[in-house]
């Protein structure tokens, strides 16, 4: 079954073991922050937590939900779309490019949960919720670390959710960190150049197909919302906002309602980001002014604490981005096998095997990776032939250090597109601006290569006929080896 809410992803996780309830008493500044930390780096279960430091009892934090899993790095994101915690990568990546390949349009219902509590104007509070302060040295406390922006790009019309992190300036205004190779950010540009406000709304404590979708990178104008009905195998429930001409999922925990000013900025910032650096410092960036909240009588806040590798970033953008750059590889007729981000490469980096019809066939598909919103900040393509499986690193590092020449194997593109503020091995004057660079390291052979002149691989599989093979594996225990 795939969850449809926060609460029954929370049991699910119960029940495979992959969530803890924290009764004992933590505190918001810092304390939350670092057993999170912990919970990345062991691989341990999400936490629930039910007693916060100066906080009523019915407000928890869910901390950790999407993380590395204990069975292995993508058993959350496996019990999320309703699989099992064993499902290998590979199933869970063609479920994940399945379902988006049948979306649902959303369903209006009338209410919902999250219009339990509705608070409006004077009596908005940010500080009502147990707002984590995750890392030292950040900026503030950060409330948005895994939810859902949306917002209806002032031109065009349609609808984005997206996943923007969110420092509490004070009661009632966030930042908002939206740089304009963003969905949101492209449609807080064009806001701005009218003169006009861009109102949005943000929901915490969705269910999770919802999420995953709001930090999947999906091409302009795909809402999301239909496709997180494609995961769900069933349109997600919406209810109208307030005080803005937006909508969110009924069953959320906590909506806030509001706009982002043209031409204001506030400081926002520093924040241990998901390439597991500080590297964007503070600086001048857009504002969020919250209107209006509803939540749940006894609501839970989602927390993720970006950082040093595994957390929700790499295990489920990391599924997300290569998901979405594979179909979109079959869709352009590339004969590609398998696309995989490696968890310690922060969906900077992605390995690719394909079959190679024609000369320099690996630039086409390094080329086509970067054409996608997915791949537009994948620094590092890794274009291998079809026997490598991609998703064992070894495999991969021993294709790049036989078959990628030292200068012929490597393509570098100067001057790409990057993320703005942060990107580490960018300089102080490219790294506020996001002028990146892209490198293509082509691991497949050669096409023109005649085949004789192409190395044999000295594997059990091929060097050893058939009968041998099968004769050494049957005798194995004869042999007197223990069974393997
Ligand atoms: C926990 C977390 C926090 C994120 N914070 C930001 C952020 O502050 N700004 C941003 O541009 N992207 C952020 N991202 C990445 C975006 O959510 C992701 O790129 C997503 O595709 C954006 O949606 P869009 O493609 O509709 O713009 C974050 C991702 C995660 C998992
Ligand atoms: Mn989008």
């Amino acid at each position: 079954m795939v969850p449809k809410d926060l609460r029954s992803f929370i049991e699910v996780l119960e029940q495979h073991g992959e969530l803890v309830r924290v009764r004992e008493e933590v505190d918001w500044n810092l304390e939350v922050g670092g057993i999170l930390r912990r919970i990345y780096d062991l691989g341990a279960p999400a936490a629930l937590f039910e007693k916060i430091k100066g906080y009523p009892s019915g407000m928890r934090i869910l901390g950790a939900p999407m993380g590395r899993g204990r069975r292995s790095v993508y058993s959350r994101h496996a019990l999320a779309l309703g699989l099992s915690p064993e499902a290998g990568y590979g199933e869970i990546v063609r479920a994940y490019v399945e379902r988006k390949n049948r979306p649902f349009k959303p369903k209006r219902v009338a209410t919902g949960p999250c219009k339990e509590v509705i608070l409006r104007g004077d009596e908005v509070d940010l500080f009502k919720f147990p707002v984590p302060f995750i890392h030292e040295g950040d900026g503030g406390r950060y409330l948005g670390t895994w939810h859902t922006v949306v917002s209806r790009d002032p031109v065009e019309g349609w609808v984005n959710w997206g996943m923007y992190r969110m420092m509490v300036h004070d009661r009632n205004n966030t930042g908002m960190l939206i740089p304009p190779i963003q969905h949101m950010g492209r449609m807080y540009q064009k806001a701005e150049a009218m003169g006009k406000p861009l109102e949005c709304a943000v929901a915490i404590g969705t269910d999770p197909a919802s999420v995953i979708v709001s930090c999947a990178m999906l091409p302009d104008r795909v809402e999301e919302v239909d496709i997180a009905g494609g995961l769900l195998g069933e349109p997600v429930e919406l209810v109208k906002c307030e005080t803005v001409d937006l909508e969110v999922p009924a069953s959320s925990e906590i909506v806030l309602e509001g706009y982002v000013p043209a031409g204001e900025r506030r400081s926002e910032g520093p924040f241990g980001e998901y390439m597991g650096y500080e590297a964007g410092r503070s600086g001048a960036r857009p504002v969020f002014h919250v209107t209006c909240v509803t939540h749940r009588k006894d609501p839970i806040l989602t927390v993720s604490n970006m950082g040093m590798p595994i957390h929700e970033s790499q295990v489920v953008m990391g599924i997300t981005m290569a998901g979405d750059i594979y179909d979109e590889l079959i869709k352009l007729g590339l004969p590609i096998k398998m696309a995989y981000m490696p968890p310690y490469g922060v969906t900077h980096m992605i390995a690719i095997s394909t079959d190679t019809p024609y000369m320099n066939f690996a630039k086409r598909v390094a080329h086509a990776v970067w054409g996608t919103k997915a791949g537009s900040m994948v620094y590092y393509v890794i274009v291998c032939d079809s026997d490598i499986d991609v998703t064992n690193f070894n495999e991969v590092i021993h294709a790049i250090s036989t078959k990628c020449h030292p200068v012929r194997g490597i393509h570098q593109v100067p001057h790409a597109p990057s993320y703005a503020y942060m990107v580490p091995f960018l300089d102080a004057k490219e790294r506020p601006i996001g002028d990146g660079a892209y490198i293509l390291l082509d691991c497949t052979w050669p096409k023109d290569w005649p085949k004789e002149a192409l190395p044999v691989k000295s594997s059990f599989d091929v060097l050893w006929p058939k009968e041998i093979r099968d004769k050494v594996l049957s005798n194995w225990q004869r042999y007197g080896f223990p069974e393997g």
